[in-house]
């Protein structure tokens, strides 16, 4: 073909209107969606390429090169970040000491939330679950402080960064100061996709425990002739009454509370407090001596508890009345050789003696075990 024929200009005509239309629709992609724009195009100036080849303005064509703009989709491999995970323990600090320690279990249902790092932007919350575990996600690399919201009124934070360094166990938010309630600022780098270290110890309220108004102890509650003088409760042998039973601290120098035995024997006499104390029988007349000390084969309600000799003569040991105590009543002693009748009668009510301190119980057991002022009846035997 000859390349000056008319109809070969007019094929290459052509195709560089096609390949200019082509790059104009492909560079105006969008663009058909607009109306204005599509009926703007055929108004423009024909661009220079437009110019139909004539005879007279060109000379013979030895080559054309037409060259067609290629667009393709670049594709540029730029990795998706991963949102960083935050996280991831919420606990009970028992022991206040900030310190995530072995039986302090995890609090579930607190609010966590994940803030800037000048703490004007909330960008997460979430809540923590059954095991006190929670888990925020950062929308990328960054700058940001965790905060925690206390879960009740009284709760305080544990102090903060308390376990030597080791941030697994230690507690992150600042209990205290003008970021309370937040962490510090803490960074994400690019590469790493999880943190599990920010912690928050809440030491929660505990309604005190009522201080127990202490119940006034009863102690008692028994002094018997000890007929066969073995030291033993028998079956036959009587309550004594009328006899002086006194409470004295474990020292022997404060009286605390003084009774006298009823008519089967019995006392009761009131500690006001639990603690230490001593019960102390006084033999009611002269001749009248105290049993053996614990013959009963260690049933303390049925043996003497009264010291017959010794430097705590007419005194029992030390015993103590436990926090929990209400009453004891295997405090006894036995009397011997009790005489069979009322011998003086009541001259005279013991009382103002109660009040005196015995400067010197030790040194002076005969006197202790025969308080001259004592001779009351012995009534009912
Ligand atoms: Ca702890
Ligand atoms: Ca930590
Ligand atoms: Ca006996
Ligand atoms: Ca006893």
């Amino acid at each position: 073909m000859d390349l000056r024929s008319r109809a070969f200009r007019a094929i290459v005509a052509a195709c560089v209107t096609l390949a200019l239309w082509a790059s104009l629709a492909f560079m105006t992609a969008p663009a058909p969606a607009q109306p204005a724009r599509a009926q703007e195009l055929p108004s423009e100036p024909a661009p220079a390429a437009w110019t139909p080849i004539s005879d007279e303005s060109s000379g013979p064509v030895e080559k054309i090169t037409i060259i067609i703009p290629i667009f393709t989709a670049t594709h540029t491999p730029t990795r998706t970040p991963t949102p960083p995970n935050i996280g991831n323990f919420v606990w009970d600090d028992r022991d206040g000491d900030g310190r995530q320690d072995v039986g302090e279990p995890g609090i579930s249902g607190v609010t966590v939330q994940l803030w800037n790092a000048s703490k004007t932007l909330l960008i997460a919350q979430t809540v923590t679950n059954a095991s006190g575990n929670y888990t925020l996600t950062a929308p990328g690399p960054g700058d940001y402080r965790v905060r925690v919201l206390l879960p009740a009124l009284g709760d305080q934070f544990s102090p903060k960064d308390q376990a030597g360094g080791d941030n697994l166990l230690d507690s992150d938010i600042n209990p205290s100061g003008i970021n309370f309630g937040f962490t510090d600022v803490f960074t994400i780098a690019p590469n790493v996709i999880s943190i599990t270290h920010v912690d928050a110890g809440i030491i929660k309220y505990r309604t005190p425990t009522p201080t127990r108004t202490p119940t006034p102890v009863n102690i008692g509650n028994f002094v018997w002739h000890d007929l066969n003088k073995d030291g033993k409760q028998d079956v036959g042998e009587p309550g004594v009454d009328g006899v002086i039973v006194q409470l004295w601290n474990a020292s022997k120098i404060l009286l605390i509370d003084q009774t006298v035995t009823n008519a089967n024997g019995n006392y009761t006499l009131v500690a006001p407090v639990p603690g230490d104390y001593r019960v102390r029988v006084l033999l009611p007349v002269s001749g009248v001596g105290f049993s053996p000390k614990d013959q009963a084969g260690g049933d303390n309600l049925l043996d003497s508890d009264i010291n017959p000799s010794g430097i705590n003569f007419g005194f029992t040991d030390v015993f103590t009345i436990a926090p929990n105590v209400i009453s004891i009543t295997h405090v006894d002693a036995g009397l011997t050789d009790v005489p069979p009748f009322p011998t003086p009668t009541r001259t005279s009510t013991p009382t103002a003696t109660a009040t005196s301190t015995p400067t010197s119980t030790a040194d002076s057991e005969a006197d202790v075990g025969h308080e001259p002022f004592v001779y009351l009846p012995m009534v009912g035997r």
